[in-house]
């Protein structure tokens, strides 16, 4: 069993910890492969609601294991990339409860990827972000060429990735990195409450939103209209839908799931 990643379960938070703290968690073979089985058996497990990836020691994820690369001439980094970060970033993007990101320190190359790639991203002060790539003469990768410039608009997205300079926390939340940043010493405890707070929505609803999300990226007005009214009827034949109801007319708290 690996250790590159770590995995603990309480209140229905599933929590993935990259674990390579002396090289801050930079990404071998092992981590990234190891992480994306996480993801794959956290999609069909009914005791998870959120899955939650952050990073072991004072770094999230320093991108590509450099030192991992070493001593080969012709790298086959475009083979690389679809056996490894590709399915990575795709089983986040696709897994069907939500993924949030919690960037406790450096995320840099593709870990600055990884950090975009969550569903919501949760921000320590002392976290910083650098699309690194550009210091080793390479393009950024794992997703962040479809993410960043839909977040923050092509010619920033160019400018952040030519010059390459680490975003602290504080601009990280204005230009739209993070959704919420938190001190550091208090960090995991807010992660994991957000957490929790989240897997108390209705995790088939959520489900069906992080759905519509998606296709809405890549689609015109009326695609996303016609796709929100065929989810629509799928929200509205679950039983959530008559919990939700019920708890409205009866005036209390509505209980979700599982069902
Ligand atoms: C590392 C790494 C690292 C190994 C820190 N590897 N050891 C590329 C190629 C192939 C296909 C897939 O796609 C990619 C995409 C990429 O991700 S390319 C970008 C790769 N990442 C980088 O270029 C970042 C390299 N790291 C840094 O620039 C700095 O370490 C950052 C800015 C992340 C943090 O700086 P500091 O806080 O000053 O820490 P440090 O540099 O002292 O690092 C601590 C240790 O971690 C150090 O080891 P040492 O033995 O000296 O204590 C570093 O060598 C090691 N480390 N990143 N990517």
């Amino acid at each position: 069993m690996s250790t590159s990643v770590l995995s603990g379960l309480r209140n229905a938070v599933l929590t993935l910890t990259l674990n390579r703290p002396e090289r801050l968690n930079a990404a071998t073979d092992d981590l990234l492969l190891s992480l994306t089985a996480a993801l794959e058996r956290a999609g069909t497990d009914p005791d998870v609601r959120v899955v939650v990836i952050t990073g072991a020691g004072r770094g999230f994820c320093a991108g590509q294991d450099l030192g991992e690369l070493q001593g080969d001439t012709a790298p086959d980094l475009t083979g690389h990339l679809r056996r490894t970060y590709n399915p990575l970033i795709l089983a986040i993007r696709s897994l069907p409860k939500p993924v949030l990101t919690a960037v406790n320190g450096v995320a840099a190359g593709a870990g600055a990827s990884l950090a975009l790639s969550g569903d919501v991203r949760l921000w320590s002060e002392a976290a910083t972000l650098s699309m690194a790539f550009s210091s080793i003469a390479l393009i950024p990768d794992a997703g962040s060429t479809w993410f960043l410039p839909r977040m923050v608009g092509a010619a920033r997205a160019f400018e952040l990735m030519a010059f390459a300079e680490r975003v602290d926390a504080g601009a990280a939340l204005k230009l739209g990195l993070c959704e919420q940043v938190y001190p550091a010493e208090r960090f995991a405890a807010e992660v994991q409450a957000y957490a929790e707070r989240l897997a108390a929505r209705p995790p088939h609803a959520l489900a069906l939103t992080k759905q519509a999300l998606n296709f809405s990226l890549n689609a015109d007005l009326g695609a996303a209209l016609d796709h929100e009214a065929v989810l629509q009827q799928r929200a509205g034949e679950h039983a959530e839908h008559g919990e939700g109801l019920d708890a409205f007319r009866h005036k209390r708290k509505p209980e979700f799931g599982p069902f």
